[in-house]
């Protein structure tokens, strides 16, 4: 495993030219991911129809994959791209994994590939979540990157089976009802239920955890699952440049903690104590965006952010949401 600075210094396979919103984390996870691939193996990443695939691989016009401005002369420097179905990133993954494999028993590649797939959490968790299982229950040596902005993004901010509680969506509006009605799928669970040598809940915030689990995911025996928190600045409704701001909140209060989870091992909640005296208040989260608008508001004096008049009851739902989700995270934690 080389050094964090190490690590910063090589060179990203995610390029300037896409048309990602300014501030996506999709694109600070892509940089990160690029780099800790940089390490002399080939990468083959193959990507699933979602903003991370439509904003980045315009083709003829802007490709934003590719390591420096030439082709590399060099295999190791090489990345390979494949688009394929909204659903099915897991599976090509799988499948290329499976090529490889058969052209190194047949003495026809005498090289090592890493295969790593990206996809929504609308391609993941819904439509797609069948080829997701799979995947990890074949223990396909891939890594499978899940960018969890909680909707479906790209065709207009739908629901997704990861919206949290109360959030406003395209189709779950807070218009008579409250916004989303549905507690999450519990997608980490399953991910280990169904497998998975490693698991992960981390962002690019995390700037070090981050980059380390992405290397640890590229040796673990089996598949390895990272969950990447992604603040969506046009779906969450909130400021420029409140990405990271935003991912460390949603982190250390409780949405989406980080989480690090290897089979065998078990796991660790980081930043994020069981304890809610000890955590940033959720309002604190809810305050900065525009999709739980109806549910909190923020003073714009003072900054202190209140309970609206008659949202009492559904903010302690929520709060007693956030609370079973870390409580779960620990418990997850504990299993081997
Ligand atoms: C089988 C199929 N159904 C629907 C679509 C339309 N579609 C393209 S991207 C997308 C949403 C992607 O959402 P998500 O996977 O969460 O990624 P995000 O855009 O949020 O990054 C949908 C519904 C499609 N391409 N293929
Ligand atoms: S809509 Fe959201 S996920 Fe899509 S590019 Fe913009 S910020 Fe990123």
């Amino acid at each position: 495993m080389s050094g964090y600075k190490e690590t910063a210094r090589q060179e990203s396979c995610f390029r300037p030219g896409s048309t990602l919103c300014p501030g996506c984390m999709e694109s600070v996870a892509f940089q990160n991911i690029g780099r800790v691939t940089d390490n002399g193996v080939k990468t083959i990443f193959t990507i699933g129809t979602s903003c991370a695939e439509v904003s980045t691989l315009a083709f003829p016009n802007v490709v934003a994959w590719g390591r420096g401005d030439d082709s590399p002369d060099d295999f190791a420097k090489s990345f390979s791209i494949l688009h394929n179905v909204f659903e099915s990133a897991p599976t090509l993954a799988e499948a290329t994994r499976d090529v490889a494999d058969q052209l190194t028993s047949i003495g026809a590649l005498d090289r090592k590939i890493q295969v790593i797939s990206a996809s929504g959490d609308g391609g993941a968790f819904s439509i797609g979540l069948r080829t997701l299982l799979h995947t990890i229950h074949r223990r396909a040596r891939v890594t499978i990157v899940v960018l969890v902005n909680e909707i479906f993004a790209n065709t207009g901010f739908q629901y997704s089976p990861a919206t949290m509680p109360f959030a406003d969506t395209s189709t779950t509006p807070a218009e008579g009802t409250p916004g989303n009605l549905n507690p999450p799928l519990d997608y980490i669970h399953l991910a280990i239920a169904a497998g998975a040598g490693m698991v992960a809940q981390l962002s690019p915030a995390h700037g070090k955890m981050f980059v380390k689990a992405i290397e640890r995911s590229l040796e673990v025996e089996g598949t390895a699952v990272i969950f990447i928190p992604a603040p969506c600045i046009s779906g969450w409704k909130f400021e420029d440049g409140q990405t990271v701001e935003l991912a460390l909140l949603g982190a250390r209060s409780g949405v989406f903690p980080a989480f690090t989870w290897e089979r065998g091992k078990g796991g660790t909640v980081k930043d994020c104590p069981q304890d809610a005296s000890e955590r940033p208040n959720i309002t604190e989260f809810l305050g900065e965006q525009r999709r739980f608008g109806h549910l909190v508001g923020k003073d714009k004096v003072t900054g202190e952010v209140k309970v609206k008049p008659g949202q009492e009851e559904n903010m302690e739902k929520l709060t007693a949401w956030v609370q079973s989700n870390v409580d779960r995270m620990y418990s997850l934690a504990a299993m081997k």
